[in-house]
């Protein structure tokens, strides 16, 4: 394909393939015409950011007569080049859905039986309160747990918890990206690492899908390396959007770190690392050749199906284009039980061509608290400020999943996020102790979390469950308690923290009044039943304006500012990396390991897992007639978020189950049957996709459907639940496990 049209087809999606970025309208008939049309007599632009999906792009609304009819991408933003995704597009449809909750709801019938009566907030918050002041007398503060998706609102959410003497407060990320976290972590001191795709000459994806698990910065860049000759392999059983635009090698699941540490073989062998690198700023390497010594292109062509040649010759590419290659590490990284290994060695591949703080490889992010450690930098660093808040209460038992304080020994995992499944298996098993009510905040367990029917079951155990959500979802339709909140278009949020070569802040103020005026922002919600409880004390401010005001403050920047412009970055501060012009640069101000090396060899990691060095583990594949079950993003909908938003599901209303031709053709089905997808224990029922673009040992659908709240009317009962099947096991480092569970298809 020329360039041209290549990249057009990128942007507004190829034959067949679905719109990745713009051009969609906003209106439910989908009119981009009508769209445009409207917005020759704008009456305002509200800067504010998406909550399409947690990426928080910057954007500029459009409002006529009181009404949200447009929403674009941030014009300024160089980053994000003024576009936004069409999830980000569909804002308004959300929006102004009749279909989302409406009012405080408490349950009156059995629960999953869907029988709720309408409350006041004040009746609300003081069920709430009752039920968890129970819980806390009876069982202790630790029997309440909170799990909301990592964001803005932890703070206020999570005060609550705290201020109830629970240490048993979780976000989503055990479902997502805790892996790669830890490992960076472990490796470098922070996990605060980006990779500087843009400048990039050479990109190995290992199940990375820039282009429909989007970030519409990431997928920009990825485009512009694309766009400027860089070649693009793609390591993933199926052949993905992402796959499309490069080099696919159907690699077998859950082998990836075969490939990896053969990469790494080849590497030493041919002598094609930077020596100089790994004797300055690295640690244990001898160690890590000693692991990898035996894992030939040989070894690792049984272990993935890829062949040695094959490897060889990508890992002399990535090695001659060093150091601007990028072997990525990831972002849904929860494939297998030792996912985080994988993590592990990918950074540590990635440290042998030195990639590290210069264009084209992986970076520091650099926050005002980051620039102040570097001279020449200082002067740009204005750092957000933080509201007051008392000392929570000593918490009497440790945390069920047995996290810790990082820097205790053996202890790895942080306690900020946690291994949010263990809450499911706490409840059920009452191990360490039981859990007895749960607060959900925007997060779906039920769609999210491996394991479904176990959920239901936990859920059925359970003395409270409270949910606060924009739709009555499938966790909200089993609580006792629904908070409906108003969406990220009617609110105002903290200002959030986007630095990454540079600082940058976001701001999130609402570009029309609350649409249904019985719905309330978060700060509000846990600020009012903070002071029901009356644990007020820990919400030390009036309302989010002056919130905002005590953040910035400190920064010198004002909320007339920031409001005016949407982002701020420093005026004039140019993208820095260490070690762009010297490649000898100190990199103290960089790594946080106590060490101040990058730790190849972790003794912190040997203690906790017994692999100082990432080592391989063989994972069974399927035998004949059964198949590895694996999923993915889809580029219109957001994971279990969007399933219900009625542009979104005009689009993509239910998902499908892809099997390979000739897979389909040995079990005798065809594309379209109604099929039964087992996993021994549970089933699901949906439609077969039969498709070349996947390996024949492995079938894949599109995560978030199979939706059981009947209050989702346009999504109920359409497509498959992948996380029914998959069964639960919890990772090395606290992680779901969603790529080794094998499944049998028959027709329904
Ligand atoms: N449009 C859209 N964009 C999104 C989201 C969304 O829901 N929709 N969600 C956002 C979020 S929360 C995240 S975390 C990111 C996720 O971004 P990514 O991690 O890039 O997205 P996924 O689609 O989950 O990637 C999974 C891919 O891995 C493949 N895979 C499965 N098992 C294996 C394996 O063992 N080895 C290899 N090599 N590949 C495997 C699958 O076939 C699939 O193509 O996207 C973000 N952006
Ligand atoms: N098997 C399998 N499991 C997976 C995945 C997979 O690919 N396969 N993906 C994993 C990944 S990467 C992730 S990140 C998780 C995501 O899991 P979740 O965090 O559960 O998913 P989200 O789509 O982010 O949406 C969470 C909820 O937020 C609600 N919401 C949206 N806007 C608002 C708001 O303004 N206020 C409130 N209160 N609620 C709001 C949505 O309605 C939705 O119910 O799932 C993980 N689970
Ligand atoms: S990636 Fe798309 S949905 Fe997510 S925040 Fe950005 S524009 Fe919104
Ligand atoms: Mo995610």
């Amino acid at each position: 394909m020329k360039r041209r049209n290549f990249l057009k087809g990128l942007l507004y999606g190829t034959g067949g393939t679905m719109a990745v970025m713009g051009g969609l309208g906003t209106f439910n008939n989908l009119d981009p015409l009508k769209a445009e049309a409207a917005s020759k007599d704008i009456a305002t632009t509200v800067f504010s950011s998406c909550e399409m999906c947690r990426n928080q792009c910057p954007i500029a609304v459009k409002v006529k007569d009181g009404k949200v009819f447009k929403i674009e991408g941030h014009p300024n933003d160089t980053a994000f080049g003024g576009v936004i995704c069409a999830r980000g597009n569909a804002g308004p449809s959300l929006l102004y859905d009749p279909q989302r909750i409406k009012k405080p709801m408490i349950r009156t019938g059995e629960r999953g039986e869907g029988k709720f009566k309408e409350v006041s907030w004040d009746e609300a918050y003081t069920y709430i309160a009752d039920k968890l002041y129970k819980v806390k007398d009876q069982y202790g503060g630790e029997a309440i747990a909170l799990a909301s998706r990592k964001g803005p609102y932890d703070w206020f959410f999570r005060s609550i918890g705290k201020a109830l003497g629970s240490p048993n407060v979780f976000s989503h990320e055990a479902t997502c990206p805790m892996t790669r976290s830890v490992a960076l972590d472990t490796t470098f001191g922070t996990e605060a690492i980006a990779a500087d795709y843009g400048n990039a000459k050479y990109l190995i994806s290992i199940g990375r899908n820039w282009f429909e698990g989007i970030h519409v910065a990431q997928t920009r860049a990825v485009s512009k390396a694309l766009s400027n000759g860089a070649k693009l392999v793609v390591l993933d059983p199926r052949f993905s959007i992402t796959a499309s635009k490069g080099e696919w090698l159907p690699i077998k699941g859950a082998t990836d770190l075969a490939f990896v540490m053969a990469m790494a073989n080849i590497m030493i062998q041919e002598k094609l690392y930077d020596q100089d690198f790994i004797s300055q700023y690295t640690e244990g390497f001898d160690k890590w050749a000693e692991e990898v010594k035996d894992k030939t292109p040989e070894w690792a062509e049984k272990e993935t199906g890829i062949s040695k040649d094959k490897i060889i010759r990508i890992t002399r590419e990535f090695a001659a284009a060093k150091p601007k290659a990028i072997l990525d590490f990831g972002w849904r990284t929860a494939y297998t039980t030792n996912d985080y290994q994988l993590r592990r060695a990918i950074m540590i591949v990635n440290m042998m061509i030195g990639n590290f703080e210069v264009p084209g490889g992986y970076y520091l992010n650099k926050p005002a608290s980051v620039l102040k450690s570097f001279p020449d930098q200082a002067g740009y660093a204005k750092g957000l400020g933080s509201i007051k808040q008392p000392s929570f209460p000593k918490v009497a038992k440790g945390r069920i999943d047995g996290t810790g304080v990082k820097g205790t020994p053996g202890q790895i995992i942080p306690a900020y996020d946690g291994a949010v499944g263990s809450i499911i298996e706490s409840i059920l098993t009452e191990k360490p102790y039981p859990i007895k009510a749960w607060l959900v905040h925007r997060f779906n367990p039920y769609i999210s979390i491996t394991g479904s029917p176990r959920i239901i079951e936990a859920f059925k155990k359970l003395d409270l469950l409270v949910t606060c959500d924009v739709y009555m979802t499938d966790t909200a339709y089993y609580s006792d308690v629904v908070l409906p909140e108003c969406t990220y278009l009617e609110r105002f949020e903290p200002i959030f923290d986007m630095s990454g070569l540079t600082p940058k802040y976001v701001i999130r103020q609402p570009a029309v009044p609350i649409v249904y005026p019985d719905t309330k922002p978060y700060w509000q919600i846990y600020k009012e039943l903070g002071e029901k409880m009356g644990i007020g004390e820990y919400f030390q401010f009036k309302d989010m304006e002056d919130y905002l005001t005590q953040q910035l403050t400190p920064t010198g920047l004002t909320l007339a500012q920031m409001k005016e412009k949407g982002v701020w970055t420093p005026p004039g501060m140019k993208a820095f990396y260490v070690r762009a012009n010297d490649a000898k640069a100190s990199l103290d101000n960089v790594l946080a390991n106590q060490s101040k090396k990058i730790e190849i060899f972790s003794k912190e990691v040997e203690e906790a897992t017994k692999q100082g060095v990432p080592k391989y583990v063989s994972h069974p594949q399927p035998e004949e007639g059964k198949f590895r079950f694996v999923q993915g993003k889809v580029a219109v909908h957001t994971n279990a978020g969007t399933a219900n938003v009625p542009i979104l599901n005009e689009l993509m209303p239910t998902n499908s189950l892809w099997m390979n031709t000739v897979s389909c053709t040995k079990l005798g089905l065809k594309d379209g049957d109604d099929i039964v997808i087992s996993s021994g224990k549970y089933e699901q029922k949906g439609k077969l996709k039969m498709t070349e673009g996947i390996r024949p040992d492995t079938v894949f659908c599109y995560h978030g459907f199979g939706r059981i709240s009947p209050d989702l009317k346009r999504a109920f009962g359409k497509g498959i639940n992948d996380n029914y099947l998959i069964l639960n096991e919890i990772g090395e480092v606290g992680n779901t496990v969603t790529s080794t569970t094998f499944v049998t298809v028959r027709k329904a």
